[in-house]
């Protein structure tokens, strides 16, 4: 039974204006429970993203809130100096009416931000040039972060994109197979320990400083950026919660993983899905354009193998989760991350049969 909460109490502790309309669920997050609370003032309704803060993941609440509440101002002073608009070019958290920036009824952690209207995030690509705007709208939050002091920010989620540490995860919920689900994904199973050579290939030059670590995204799916319904461009940069020292090569693959794929990310019928070469090389010239001449060239060089080793990882942290009973990413049907596991091998597969040709691209 899905938890029932009492939106307009909550919503009452904020800063927001007017008088509570209604608050239904949106977006399709897999982290947070995200919804969307209208309030009325006058005959003007007015919105706002309210979500629950899933603290299972984050336990440390203030310290997301600190690297949110830092990264979103930085945001803001940049998009005024270039004559933007604030209220629409960034994230703005609303705070409550007692300052904090988010609260806490006894059992779970809210926040809310303005929502930003007139913008729309896509789950596929549908046409290419908003694919290119969310390649531009990511390597300007790139470029934007480079001057950003890392050592501000906390590490919320250490080791996110440590493809070993991932790996030692997932071998210990093939070993404990808690739901008893192991024997239905041997194949699977196999097919990620066959891969295994993929883990070290960013995370060792990293380690080694052959690849610097900057402040990055670290989830750069398409559905967390807005594209402008009227000019088409890329106008925010959302979903924070994972803005960490991390690497251009994740922050890049990430959207290929997501981006490149025809179908949906969970989609069981494999025919389906496969890797859109144009639709990278399409993401590739948005990103380097925007990207600014601060990209090394190991970096550039790295950029196909980001792509190949998010989409193993991230392929990889659904069989886990599978293998663990659904407990990280949200679900709404059984074999969601089994599916979603599946897809992400498919495009693995299909990646590595072009590497070379990828490698090509991002080097001309
Ligand atoms: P999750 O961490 O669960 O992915 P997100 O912060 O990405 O949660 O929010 C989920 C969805 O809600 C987004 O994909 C987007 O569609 C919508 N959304 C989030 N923030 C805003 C906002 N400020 N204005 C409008 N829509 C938003
Ligand atoms: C999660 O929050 P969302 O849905 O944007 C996940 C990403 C995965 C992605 C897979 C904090 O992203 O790491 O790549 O699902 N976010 C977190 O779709 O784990
Ligand atoms: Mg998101």
């Amino acid at each position: 039974m899905e938890k029932r909460f009492d939106f307009q109490k909550i919503a009452g502790k904020f800063a927001v204006v007017g008088d509570f309309v209604a608050c239904v669920r949106y977006g399709e997050g897999h982290i947070n429970d995200t919804f969307c609370l209208t309030m009325k003032e006058g005959d003007r309704q007015v919105r706002y993203i309210l979500q629950r803060i899933n603290h299972r993941l984050f336990p440390e609440v203030d310290k997301l809130m600190h690297n949110i509440e830092l990264v979103t101002n930085f945001c803001r002073k940049s998009v005024i100096a270039r004559g933007g608009d604030p209220m629409r070019e960034c994230l703005n958290i609303v705070r409550t009416k007692e300052g904090a920036p988010y609260y806490f009824d006894g059992e779970d952690y809210f926040r809310i931000y303005v929502f930003i209207e007139g913008a729309t995030t896509y789950q596929i690509v549908r046409d290419p040039r908003d694919f290119y705007e969310s390649a531009v709208a990511f390597g300007s939050f790139a470029a934007l972060l480079a001057d950003f002091d890392a050592s501000q920010l906390y590490e919320v989620l250490p080791d996110f994109h440590n493809t070993r540490v991932r790996y030692a995860n997932f071998l210990r919920a093939v070993e404990l197979d808690v739901c008893g689900r192991r024997r239905e994904v041997e194949e699977d199973i196999r097919w990620f320990k066959e891969h295994n050579y993929l883990c070290g290939e960013l995370v060792d030059k990293i380690a080694a400083g052959q690849i610097p670590l900057r402040v990055t995204h670290n989830d750069t799916k398409l559905n967390n950026v807005m594209i402008d319904d009227v000019t088409g461009k890329g106008l925010a940069v959302i979903d924070l919660d994972t803005v960490m020292p991390g690497s251009l090569c994740y922050d890049f693959g990430d959207s290929i993983r997501f981006g490149c794929n025809p179908a949906a990310e969970d989609e069981p019928d494999l025919s389906k899905v496969n890797f859109r070469f144009d639709l990278y090389q399409t993401y590739l010239d948005g990103y380097l354009s925007a990207v600014g001449g601060s990209i090394t060239p190991l970096e550039r060089e790295e950029l196909p193998m980001g792509a190949v080793l998010m989409t193993y990882e991230c392929g990889m942290r659904f069989l886990t989760d599978y293998l663990e009973g659904d407990v990280y990413f949200k679900t709404h049907r059984p074999g969601q991350n089994l599916d979603r596991a599946r897809t992400q091998r498919k495009l693995v597969e299909d990646m590595l049969s072009r590497l070379d040709e990828m490698r090509a691209a991002a080097s001309r």
